[in-house]
């Protein structure tokens, strides 16, 4: 039994650490992508953006850029040198530190004009499994006591 309980264990741990640490992947603009006249800050509004967390930015090659840039280029759309610029049209930006980060399109008049910027507030790690997306938890938790029951199943 003392086998079988500690495989118990394990998998329940085995499956609640994942959950906690699980970074989210963010399309910026969902379907839209990274792309003019469209509004960011609706976008952004209400996401949990997390140290670890990804921000996705889809676009067509050339049509548009990515600049990290600080307050200041953010409100005033201060375009970096094009060298410091992301152009894969998939380019994927870790969220290494909490705090504020600020992106513009370096493309053209994107920024001024058409809205092409994004905001947004990363906070630190998730402290607590009780604050991890549910949507993203429950399956995990699911599949660890599903396991668990399974094996305490098989030990009876
Ligand atoms: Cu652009």
């Amino acid at each position: 039994m003392t086998l079988h309980r500690s495989f118990v264990i394990f998998a329940l741990i085995y499956s609640i650490i994942p959950a906690m640490t699980l970074a989210k992947k963010f399309v910026v603009g969902d379907e839209k992508g990274w792309t003019i006249n469209f509004d960011y800050q609706a976008w952004a509004d209400g996401k949990d953006f997390r140290v670890g967390d990804i921000l996705v930015f889809n676009y067509p090659v050339g049509a548009h850029t990515v600049l990290k840039v600080n307050g200041t280029g953010f409100e005033d759309c201060i375009k970096l040198p094009a060298s410091e610029a992301l152009t894969s049209g998939k380019d994927e930006i870790v969220l290494g530190a909490p705090g504020r980060k600020w992106y513009i399109c370096g493309v053209g008049k994107h920024c001024e004009n058409a809205g092409q910027k994004l905001f947004i507030t990363v906070q630190t790690q998730l402290p607590a499994l009780s604050m991890a997306s549910p949507l993203q938890a429950v399956p995990q938790l699911f599949f660890g006591v599903l396991v668990a029951v399974v094996t305490l199943a098989l030990a009876f």
